[in-house]
This record gives structure tokens, sequence and C-alpha cells, in this order.
């Protein structure tokens, strides 16, 4: 499909797209923050992205919000705590029916990102591939994975769906993109804060089968009260096997507090503490998590939203 495509965000999953846009022959364009940002990356000459067995530069073409031609279609590939503000920026650049892509994990941003943008077709993703950054501009593929995309208000898949295919990025369209949200961010709140909290890596969660086996029993609960029922089926079998499958993993909620980064909580486990207030539903075991994962945030320093 002709037309061009604007990867907001020079991050792992930034990166991870644009590479494969550009290597397909498609017009991809990478937006970055500022000037600044933008002459620190036509510097270094493009994204590299390191997918074994292979190691390729690419020169996707960078600009700023401030310029360049109209927006098609948008991949945001930035935290969920910043997407509403970088869309905000660039509002003023969407062409007539543009559409927008939400790679952000958990739940929430998609909403503050769409309260910014009315009138807009936005799609949401949930990606099990797995990327991360050794150093700026250079991406490592480091799980293969497979990315669901949906849009909760309109069940018609996108013909831009085919530039996907050709860029050979294992999707498929689903009418039901949000009890896919729903399990990942289960999924998500039974494992990773978890893993903060024993500083542990996945594999570990295994030496404390109880207190998985409470939080996927009212993560279950909390998502039949959502009107999840899909989302909540054997979620607990699926934490025990995720657990098992990525064993030697550190969960990327423990990279983010390794690194002194911001995680996403607000997004995760606060989204799923907050849906359950709004339910009237007492999660005893995951509102002490909550208030145990916040604790451990603050004792370093790092923000609790
Ligand atoms: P990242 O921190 O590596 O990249 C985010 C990038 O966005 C950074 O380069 C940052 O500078 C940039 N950015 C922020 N605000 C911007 C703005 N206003 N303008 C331009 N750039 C801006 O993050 P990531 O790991 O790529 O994750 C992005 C999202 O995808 C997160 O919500 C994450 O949970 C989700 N996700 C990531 C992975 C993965 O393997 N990395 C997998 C699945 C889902
Ligand atoms: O998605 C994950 C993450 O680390 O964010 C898994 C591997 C499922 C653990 O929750």
């Amino acid at each position: 499909m002709a037309g061009s495509w604007h990867v907001l965000g020079a991050g792992s999953l930034g990166t991870l797209w644009a590479c494969r846009l550009w290597r397909a022959g498609l017009d991809v364009r990478l937006i970055l923050r500022d000037d600044q940002r933008l002459a620190a990356y036509r510097a270094a000459g493009g994204l590299t992205l390191q997918a074994a067995p292979l190691t390729e530069q690419s020169p996707v073409p960078g600009e700023t919000a401030a310029q360049g031609a109209p927006i098609q279609r948008l991949i945001v590939a930035c935290k969920a705590y910043d997407a509403r503000q970088a869309v905000a920026a660039l509002a003023h650049r969407l062409a007539p029916g543009a559409e927008v892509i939400l790679l952000q994990n958990g739940l929430g941003s998609a909403d503050e990102v769409a309260a910014v943008l009315p009138g807009v077709r936005c799609i949401h993703a949930s990606s099990t591939e797995g990327a991360y950054r050794p150093q700026p501009w250079h991406a490592v593929f480091a799980g293969h994975g497979f990315t669901w995309l949906g849009d909760p208000a309109d069940p018609t898949p996108p013909a831009w769906l085919a530039d996907l295919d050709q860029a050979g990025i294992p999707q498929q369209w689903t009418a039901d993109i949000l009890s896919r949200l729903w399990r990942k961010l289960a999924l998500n709140c039974a494992i990773n804060p978890l893993t903060v909290l024993h500083d542990c890596r996945n594999g570990e969660l295994a030496q404390h089968p109880c207190e998985v086996a409470s939080l996927c029993d009212e993560l279950a609960q909390l998502l039949e009260r959502c009107g999840q029922p899909a989302a909540a089926a054997d979620l607990h079998a699926e934490v025990l096997r995720v657990i098992h499958a990525t064993a030697q993993n550190f969960s990327s909620m423990h990279q983010d507090v390794a690194l002194g980064r911001r995680t996403e909580i607000s997004y995760l486990l606060g989204y799923a503490c907050a849906a359950a207030t709004r339910h009237r539903l007492a999660l005893p075991h995951l509102q002490q998590l909550q208030r145990r994962l916040i604790g451990a945030l603050q004792a370093r320093g790092l923000p609790c939203d």
C-alpha cells in the first residue's frame, strides 16, 4: 500500500518497527523529541537493529514534531506515561483520515491519547515481541513474538496491514483487542511487581506459589467484573506457563527499576487497582501488592505513578 509511515520514539520498539518497515522499502520517517536529539541522530547515521545473525543500520530519515509533511499513519512507540503529551505535540500534523497505532503496554494510555485526538482512529496493539536498547540508536531484537492489533470502536481491518506483512512483522487483526490487552495486563500484574519485590528473575516466582495463586485469583475476579471473561479463563495456568517459559528473564518492570527508570505502574497495577475500586471490588492481595510496590519505588527514589 502506498503512503508514508511515521514512527514516534527511537527507543527499543520504535527502532524495531522503523527498521523493519524501512528494510521492506516502505516510506518511513522517525520523529525525534527535539532539534538536539535530531542532530545526534543524524550524526549517528541511522538506526541500528541487531537481529541475529544480522546487525544492520537503516538510515531512516528523522524529523521533529515541528517540521515535516502531513502524517497519515503514526506508530506511537514511547512509554505509556509519555504518549498523551507526545501525540498532542503532533496533532497539528495529522492528515484528514490519519490513523494512530499505539504500542504501549497496559491500559489507560490509549484513552489519554484518544482524548487529545478527537475523531482520529486509534488502533491498539498488544505485542509479545521483545527488544532492548544497549546504546542510543541501537536496538537488539531479543524475543520473537506476535502482535495483535485492533480497534475497539471499529472491527474493520485497515488496508495497511499488507505493509506490515511486507515488512515481516508477525501480526493479526482482532475484533477483540481489549480482551488481549486485559489478559496481558493481568499477566504483567501477576508477574512484574513480584519480580521487583523479590528482586528476582521470572522463574524464581515458582518459589512463591501462594502469592502468585492469590494474585491470579483476584485478577481473574477483576477481569470477570470488568466484562472480560475470556481474558480471565485459565489465567493462573497461563501465568505459571509464562513464568516457566521466561524463567531466565528479568521482567520489563524489574529491568526499569534496576536501571533507575520510571516504571509503567500506573498503566498496569495502578490501572487494575483503580478498576477494582471503580467496581467496588475488594482485592486485598492486589491492593497490598500496589502498596508494597509503591514503597519499593519510593525507597529507590523512583516515581510512583
Ligand atoms: P523505550 O524507552 O526504549 O523508548 C521510548 C522512546 O520514546 C525513547 O527513545 C524516548 O526518548 C522516546 N520519546 C518519549 N517521548 C517522546 C516524544 N515526545 N517525542 C519523541 N520521542 C519520544 O521504550 P520501549 O521499550 O520501546 O517501550 C515503548 C512501549 O512499548 C512501552 O509502553 C512498553 O511497555 C511497550 N512494549 C515494549 C516492549 C519491548 O520489548 N521493549 C515489548 C512490548 C511492549
Ligand atoms: O511481558 C512481560 C514483561 O516482562 O513485561 C512478561 C514476560 C510477560 C512478564 O510479565
